[in-house]
């Protein structure tokens, strides 16, 4: 497959998105931008829902690849769940396949298996103690769901229609780490780019699933299929773990809040405002 030149990027208004509108041209990237909200200084953006069929068909013509950001990306009811992210994510697919698309990086995260425990001890967590990327889909929220869901879709978009997915479960994504558990999950958004840009380029990817995030010396899992693809991350949190954890306390697994991956997200979520 030829290097995708022309990118669609679904939900561009948002943090992540504005942090690739930024990061993702340096690698030659020409981004078709997509979001339900307008965007400041981008009068060539697509306004536009996933719910729209005809918009997205139009949105994804011509394009060599999407990277899909769009939907909730917190906690809500399951009924604005299920319209945005799940059957909204269905529409994208639908459209992108009807067009010819060969490859959607899709926006997974890690509350796809946020009720799964984290690894205990001392950093750095040997290798076989990991969480593997097989490890069974365990949602920490209806948000959760919808992501196992989007894997899945992407699974089958792959085994029954040949249209590639790189997964990406990604942790906290943010220009620096703010919490304590941030320090194991946290991507740097240069190595966000960089492994966007792993999924793109990287040959014959069918349907996988990687974790997002920093070489972490507090990291959970296992980054070995993100590196498969070409991903080298180069950036780590620990620079910022003493003043964290002066600020917020060690984590405390007796604590439910901090004992899984999801961390706060299964106990007390964030709910989305609107
Ligand atoms: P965000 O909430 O800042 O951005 C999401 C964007 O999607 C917003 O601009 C919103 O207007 C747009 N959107 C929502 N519903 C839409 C719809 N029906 N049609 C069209 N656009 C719609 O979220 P953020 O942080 O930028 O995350 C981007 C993606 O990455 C999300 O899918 C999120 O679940 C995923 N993710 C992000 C992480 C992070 O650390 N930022 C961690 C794990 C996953
Ligand atoms: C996510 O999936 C959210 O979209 C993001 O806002 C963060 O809360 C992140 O997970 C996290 O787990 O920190």
């Amino acid at each position: 497959m030829p290097a995708p030149r022309t990118v669609l990027l679904t939900g561009a208004a948002g943090g992540l998105g504005t942090l690739m509108r930024g990061l993702l041209p340096q690698y030659g990237y020409e981004l078709r931008l997509l979001d339900l909200l307008p965007i400041e200084g981008e009068p060539d953006a697509i306004a536009a829902d996933l719910g729209d069929k005809e918009a997205l068909r139009e949105a994804v013509r011509g394009v060599d690849a999407i990277i899909h950001l769009a939907g909730i990306s917190l906690e809500a009811s399951f009924e604005k769940i299920l319209k945005a992210n799940i059957e909204g994510t269905y529409n994208l697919y639908e459209a992108a396949r009807q067009e010819g698309v060969r490859r959607i990086v899709f926006a997974s995260s890690n509350h796809a298996v946020g009720f799964t425990p984290h690894p205990e001890g001392p950093a750095p967590i040997a290798p076989d103690a990991l969480i593997p990327i097989d490890t069974p889909h365990r949602p920490d929220t209806f948000y959760g769901l919808s992501k196992s869901f989007g894997e899945d879709l992407a699974q089958f978009y792959w085994d029954k229609h040949g249209l590639e997915t790189v997964s990406v479960r990604i942790g906290s994504c943010f220009a620096e780490p703010t919490g304590v558990r941030m320090l194991s999950v946290w991507m740097s958004p240069a190595d966000g780019a960089r492994l966007f840009h792993a999924a793109l380029t990287a040959e014959d990817v069918q349907h996988t699933i990687v974790y997002g995030s920093s070489a972490n010396t507090r990291l959970w899992w296992d980054l070995s299929t993100a590196r498969a693809l070409g991903y080298e991350p180069q950036d780590d949190s620990e620079p910022y773990a003493e003043k964290l954890i002066a600020e917020h306390g060690e984590l405390d697994s007796d604590n439910p809040e901090h004992a899984h991956l999801g961390g706060h997200f299964t106990v007390n979520p964030p709910i989305w405002p609107y």
